[in-house]
């Protein structure tokens, strides 16, 4: 152990002027599938990545690995491959009712934003490791994992830059196509961007605090 030195100590007046402000910058941002093809240096891919690897993890095993694509040939298969996938899943695979709860955001199976944006971040849970020929578990994967795209969604907005949240299903076709080992399972498919100038969002709203917090006190 050492000691936890924190970074400053805020007074109340700081704690509520910091976190009134972090909840104006989060509540500005926004899912973006119209993206310009306008290219991202590729050390801030780098350094925003680096931003989600500090999320907590169970027993700090860091159990993600992030793919990063912008090679045009790969990001034209994986377009190809997940639109046969949502074409299946918005034809046939998906409920009747879900196809009615996304109809306000507009999705349907074309994903043209997976070969216009200049990066696809692929997030890989990792199931396990391997140690010396054996298998190390890791723990909470899935809660580690969603941690950090949390916090990866967070720095591309705090960047300046808009993202999407796509979630092709099945996603096992990333799998074969990054030549993943097997002991990573797709988790989420990040484009990455600038938005275009003619983007569009859904005139969508937030709950309000009585919705999403019950006190006990
Ligand atoms: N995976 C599909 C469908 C989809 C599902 C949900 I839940 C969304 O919030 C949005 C889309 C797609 O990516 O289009």
């Amino acid at each position: 152990m050492i000691p936890f030195q924190p970074s400053f100590t805020p007074t109340e007046v700081d704690l509520l002027a910091r976190s009134r402000a972090f909840f104006e910058q989060v509540n500005s941002r926004r899912t973006v599938r119209d993206f310009s093809d306008k290219p991202v240096p590729r050390d801030v891919i780098e350094q925003l990545i680096m931003s989600a690897s500090t999320a907590p993890s169970g027993a700090h095993k860091q159990p993600w690995t992030f793919c990063v694509i912008g090679d045009p040939v790969l990001k034209t298969q994986i377009r190809a491959a997940a639109e046969a996938e949502e074409h299946r899943s918005y034809t046939s695979r998906m409920s009747a009712e879900w196809l009615d709860d996304l109809a306000p955001l507009g999705t349907d199976w074309q994903k043209p934003f997976l070969e216009i944006a200049p990066y696809l971040i692929i997030v890989f849970r990792r199931i396990f490791e391997f140690q010396a020929e054996a298998k190390r578990p890791n723990y909470y994967v899935m809660e580690s994992v969603g941690i950090a795209c949390g916090f990866l969604l967070t720095a591309i907005h705090d960047a300046g830059l808009v993202a999407l949240t796509h979630t092709p299903s099945p996603m096992d076709f990333l799998t074969k196509l990054l030549d993943r080992p097997t002991n990573e399972k797709p988790f989420l498919l990040i484009p990455v961007g600038y938005p275009a100038p003619t983007a569009t969002v859904p005139n969508i709203h937030r709950k309000p605090a009585e919705e999403v917090i019950v006190w006990y006190e």
